[in-house]
């Protein structure tokens, strides 16, 4: 069972839905017989990245990893799924081209007023009352990718339709 390897590059918003996208693709992907991996903040922030936090030249180094860990991947073969906030638009086009041809980058497009409504996890609040600093949206930038392959809207489509859209893309590129 022969497949392109590549990589989704998921990026938004924290609370856009990166990681739950990601994952439900994942499973799709995985169901065809697909060897795939999610790489996301669960998996790396703890670990390869836990000595980084969010300040800007912390992310930076953060996605630097993550782009290098991903091309290993993607060289042995893997469909890798990666749910980065990856705010700096510099950082994201640096793995692209380090990945050239395997990258696809994947906005999740959900307005900040729709992820702080949602505020899955009381991040927002804490940001803007100040206890955390340095918020992607509220007090650190987030700048949206130019021309990226595919721009997903999160906050009005179900993730079922998500999905669905993301492997539309990948049947026309020929990976699904
Ligand atoms: C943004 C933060 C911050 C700050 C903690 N800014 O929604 P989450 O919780 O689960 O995902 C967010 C995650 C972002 O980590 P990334 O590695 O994706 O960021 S980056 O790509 O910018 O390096 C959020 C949590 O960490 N979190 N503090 N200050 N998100």
């Amino acid at each position: 069972n022969h497949h392109k390897s590549t990589v989704l590059w998921f990026t938004g918003l924290s609370g856009a839905g990166k990681s739950t996208l990601a994952h439900a693709v994942e499973e799709q992907l995985y169901q065809r017989g697909y060897h795939t991996f999610v790489l996301d903040g669960d998996n790396v922030r703890h670990g390869l990245c836990g000595d980084l936090g969010f300040s800007a030249e912390d992310r930076v180094e953060n996605i630097r990893r993550v782009g290098e860990v991903t091309k290993l991947f993607v060289e042995a073969g893997v469909i890798v799924l990666t749910a980065f906030i990856s705010p700096f638009r510099a950082d994201r086009d640096r793995v692209r081209y380090l990945l050239k041809d395997d990258f696809i980058e994947i906005f999740c497009d959900c307005p900040i007023n729709v992820c702080e409504e949602r505020d899955v996890k009381g991040l927002y609040r804490r940001a803007r009352s100040g206890e955390i600093k340095e918020f992607t949206g509220i007090s650190s930038p987030y700048e949206m990718p130019e021309q990226p392959e595919l721009t997903i809207n999160t906050a009005i489509n179900s993730l079922d339709d998500c999905v669905e859209q993301v492997l539309h893309f990948l049947k026309q590129r020929a990976i699904y």
